[in-house]
């Protein structure tokens, strides 16, 4: 199809740039493979240790205030929200997760630091692991990449920044 205009994009290129990732503590059977999922996406990007700070919770409950307070000195380029909420046999569960969910987004909209939502909302264990690399695919990597597309798109749309991926000029079809 034709495009017009200009197209700003993130990439996929981690060098340079600074992450946060906050985890929780509670299932961390699965919130620790979700971690390195995301690790593992930032490394293959070209980030260094030295660019990744992983800050621990006690729940997932307590993502959002604690990512909101690790962009009040400028740091980082975007924040990775790890968690697992599973569901039991009371209601608590749509309290954690619901209250998680709108916590970080209200967090990353009121900073404008981009917070990537990387917390599973299961029924059971079993749907948990297969969301976190056990058998099949890792949410984690697929947050880390989010989290390095976010982070290039916000500086690319920045004032004075130019493009990494604009659009080039099209040939005119006749
Ligand atoms: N926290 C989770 O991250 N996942 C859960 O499944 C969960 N459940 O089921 O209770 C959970 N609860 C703890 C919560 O996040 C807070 O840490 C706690 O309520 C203290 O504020």
């Amino acid at each position: 199809m034709r495009q017009s205009g200009r197209e700003v994009r993130g990439d996929l290129n981690a060098v340079g740039l600074r992450f946060g990732i906050v985890v929780s503590q509670f299932n961390a059977f699965i919130t620790d493979r979700l971690l390195a999922g995301a690790l593992d996406a930032f490394t293959r990007a070209g980030a260094d240790e030295g660019q990744i700070e992983i800050v621990r919770v006690p729940g997932s409950f307590e993502i959002p205030l604690t990512a909101k307070k690790m962009t009040e000195n400028g740091r980082f380029d975007a924040i990775v929200c790890i968690g697992c909420v599973l569901r039991g046999e009371t209601s608590h569960y749509d309290y954690v997760a619901s209250e998680t969910a709108r916590g970080i987004q209200l967090a990353q909209l009121d900073t404008g630091v981009p917070m990537v939502f990387c917390v599973l909302t299961c029924d059971t264990l079993e749907q948990a692991i297969d969301r976190a690399g056990l058998k099949g695919g890792n949410k984690g990597y697929e947050a880390g990449l989010a989290a390095i597309e976010m982070a290039r798109l916000l500086r690319n749309l920045s004032p004075h920044s130019t493009p990494v991926s604009a659009s080039k000029p099209r040939s005119r079809r006749r």
